[in-house]
């Protein structure tokens, strides 16, 4: 595959040449410039509303990265990952978490095949078997309904149903309690089944490959665990335990009945399955509905996504306005800020999505980019990362990027508590932009020692995402944003957004280790000798 190099490309060009302007003018000035600047530079997306008028662009700055999107055929790839071409090429698959939440009438094929029955008829079979746990006629081995779930996976087969489910806690039946393993750290499996019945308790091993060591080392000490209680009785692993997973030959040879599995496919990337049957947990927590309700949310982004003109488009928008600051205003990182307590876990499945997608060094066809890609993603709910690290941000000597995540009505209604959140959110991402300067603080009767310490330069680029209310349909919108936001980037950077060579080494050096650790006499160790000694150091410590 030859194409022109990224910054061959005109539109590359002309935003270098651009760059040297745009980082002479504050975004004091192009605010005083344009009165509607915040009117015009923000968009609505069926209720998710993006103000982008806080990042340092002109309407030239768009207009170029919008050539950009187009001189790297963006439409085309967008076409052709809707299409189910095989675009993840490393691993020589279709990328189609879109199918996922396409509606039951909707016609996508893979290899000449309409995948959405398939996708339809799993749902329809999660839909089945929650409404069975969630009516309590679903029993355990001795007759008990379940009162707990606990998912065990790990990287994409857990941050999405641990976000989603502390998302949606809201609209979740309490009567149940959810408990989520993902660690090979036993710590993980202890401390989330101390206080948990085994005869009430459900396990659902989420792994599309059911062969993932952390996952499989779970999901057997959680065997361990539920048979030691039933009185060793293997019958009870059935009633005790559902798969999700694309490999029924595993699952079977674990000992799940696959009348209990619940299927995916190879089209859907780990981190890109939150909405598969990878949701089983999510579904069972919020119920069928609503799980129905955050896929029709998904959809509505999709369908913008697929046909919005550029320039209108959230997802595009909000990756231009990423290479923007990544590569022409030297940004590395971006703060993922949601000024909601329920979106506590987002910035952690963000990082997953956002850096296993993009963290990448050599383009689609094998050569070494001379560009920076992959953003580095990190966050707190606001307003806690205000008393900790938002110093670096306003006055520190990087410039990081914040997303600002907020709702209008809040779920939880308590006095002054949501207005003062929100003053908050809309107060940080005004101070960012605006700053202070040292004639203000002067102003202020600051003595002039203490002048240069209080000034804030300001300057500092903020997209605000605001809706009315954080509901299921509404997270659907917002995961969908970022995930094609993504998947926008890569295509502009021209890497393999959906592969993820780089977790391979270390878990085939630590399969290597294992051996070394458990043998009884001492090994002969021919690694490095900062490797060999910590080797040595843990074997004579550990005891047992
Ligand atoms: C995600 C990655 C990775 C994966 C986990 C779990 O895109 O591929 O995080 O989800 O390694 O894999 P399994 O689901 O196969 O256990």
């Amino acid at each position: 595959m030859t194409s022109t190099p990224l910054t061959s490309r005109p539109a590359w060009q002309a935003l270098q040449n651009h760059v040297a302007a745009a980082r002479e003018r504050h975004l004091r000035e192009l605010f005083a410039a344009d009165p509607r600047r915040g009117e015009r530079l923000a968009l609505d997306v069926d209720g998710l509303y993006f103000d982008y008028a806080k990042n340092r662009v002109t309407d030239e700055t768009i207009r170029l990265l919008v050539q950009l999107a187009d001189e790297c055929d963006l439409r085309g790839r967008i076409a052709a990952m809707f299409g189910g071409e095989r675009i993840n090429t490393t691993e020589n698959r279709a990328v189609l978490h879109v199918v996922l939440r396409a509606p039951r009438e909707a016609t996508i094929l893979v290899d000449g095949v309409n995948v959405v029955p398939q996708v339809h008829a799993v749902l329809d079979k999660m839909t089945a078997f929650a409404e069975r746990v969630r009516g309590g006629a679903w029993k355990g081995h001795t007759g008990r309904a379940i009162r707990n779930i606990v998912n065990i996976g790990i990287g994409g087969s857990d941050l999405g149903p641990v976000m989603a489910f502390e998302a949606l806690r809201h609209y979740t039946n309490r009567s149940l309690t959810f408990r989520f393993v993902s660690n090979v750290d036993g710590t993980d499996f202890v401390e989330a089944t101390h206080d948990l019945a085994p005869a009430e308790t459900l396990f659902i091993v989420s792994s599309k490959t059911f062969t993932t060591l952390e996952t499989m080392t779970n999901a057997h000490s959680a065997r361990n665990w539920l048979l030691r209680a039933l009185s060793g009785d293997v019958k009870a692993v059935a009633k005790h335990f559902v798969a999700v997973s694309t490999n029924a030959a595993k699952v079977a040879e674990f000992g799940i009945d696959t009348e209990n599995m619940f299927e995916f496919w190879d089209w859907v990337g780990g981190r890109y399955s939150m909405d598969s049957a990878i949701g089983l947990s999510t579904m069972l927590a919020i119920g069928p509905e609503n799980f129905r309700e955050l896929l029709a949310g998904f959809h509505a982004m999709d369908e913008h996504f697929r046909t919005a003109p550029f320039e209108k488009n959230m997802p595009a928008l909000m990756a231009l306005l990423g290479v923007w600051n990544t590569n022409f205003l030297g940004a590395e990182t971006v703060a993922v800020l949601p000024y909601d307590q329920y979106l506590k876990r987002f910035p952690a499945y963000l990082q997953q999505l956002t850096m296993e997608s993009n963290g990448k060094r050599v383009t689609l066809a094998g050569a070494e980019v001379d560009y920076a890609t992959g953003q580095i993603y990190w966050g707190e709910p606001g307003t806690n990362g205000q008393h900790s690290f938002y110093q670096l941000i306003h006055q520190g000597t990087r410039l990081v990027a914040c997303d600002f995540i907020a709702f209008a009505q809040t779920l939880n209604p308590l006095g002054p508590h949501h207005d003062l959140l929100m003053a908050n959110v809309i107060a940080q991402a005004e101070a960012l932009a605006f700053g202070k300067t040292a004639d203000e603080v002067r102003a202020e009767g600051t003595p002039e020692w203490l002048v240069p310490h209080r000034v804030f330069p300001g300057n500092r680029p903020s997209n605000t995402i605001l809706a009315e209310r954080l509901t299921p349909s509404v997270l659907g919108k917002l995961i969908a944003l970022y995930e094609h936001a993504v998947f926008a980037q890569g295509v502009i950077w021209n890497i393999d957004s959906f592969d993820q060579w780089g977790v391979e080494l270390g878990k085939v050096l630590a399969q290597r280790i294992v051996p070394e650790l458990t043998a009884k006499e001492a090994p002969v160790l021919g690694h490095d000798s900062s490797t060999n000694r910590l080797i040595e150091r843990y074997r004579a410590a550990k005891g047992g």
